[in-house]
């Protein structure tokens, strides 16, 4: 298998459920990616470590699940040059509202494109259209995966009409 493109990171084991959709999307597009648990407050040595030389191992785009006072993707967005996703966790508290103002809020200069709550599907999806951009043979593969999804719509449409 070649050398994973795309890390996906994420503050605790108990995101894994939630991240396992990304790492799946990716999967289904035959992209093999780099999964870590690396907490912004826990372990915070690694998450430099990693965020400072993940574009000198083969990594071009980055997903961080993070749940709560989710910095986890801001703080990695802050020390590598690479695109970040965010993917806030659903928390128990406030049921990730607040994840999602955490990874969303980032003042200008240092963006995180932040997906809806749990919905870590939409940030491997994302991964890989911005891997597209710059490979035709996956860009087919994005257009076959959107045209499956119209199929599917038509597909319902047909059987209420009958
Ligand atoms: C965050 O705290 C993690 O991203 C997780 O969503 C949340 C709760 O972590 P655990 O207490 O389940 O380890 O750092």
């Amino acid at each position: 298998m070649s050398q994973p493109e795309v890390a996906v990171i994420m503050g605790s084991d108990s995101d894994l459920p939630t991240m396992q959709d990304a790492i799946a999307t990716l999967t289904a597009f035959d992209l093999p990616c780099h999964v870590e648990i690396i907490s912004a407050h826990r372990t915070p040595e690694r998450m430099v470590d990693f965020a400072k030389t993940a574009h000198q191992n083969n990594i071009k785009v980055i997903i961080a699940g993070a749940g709560g006072a989710a910095h986890l993707p801001g703080m990695v967005a802050a020390l590598s040059p690479l695109p970040v996703i965010g993917v806030p966790i659903k928390s128990r508290a406030l049921q990730g509202i607040d994840s999602l103002y955490s990874i969303v809020q980032m003042p200008g200069g240092i963006p995180v494109a932040t997906v809806a709550i749990g919905n870590a599907k939409n940030a491997g999806l994302l991964a890989v259209q911005i891997l597209a951009a710059q490979r035709p043979d996956l860009l087919d593969k994005v257009m076959e995966y959107r045209q499956n999804l119209a199929n599917s719509v038509h597909t319902k449409q047909e059987q209420l009409a009958e």
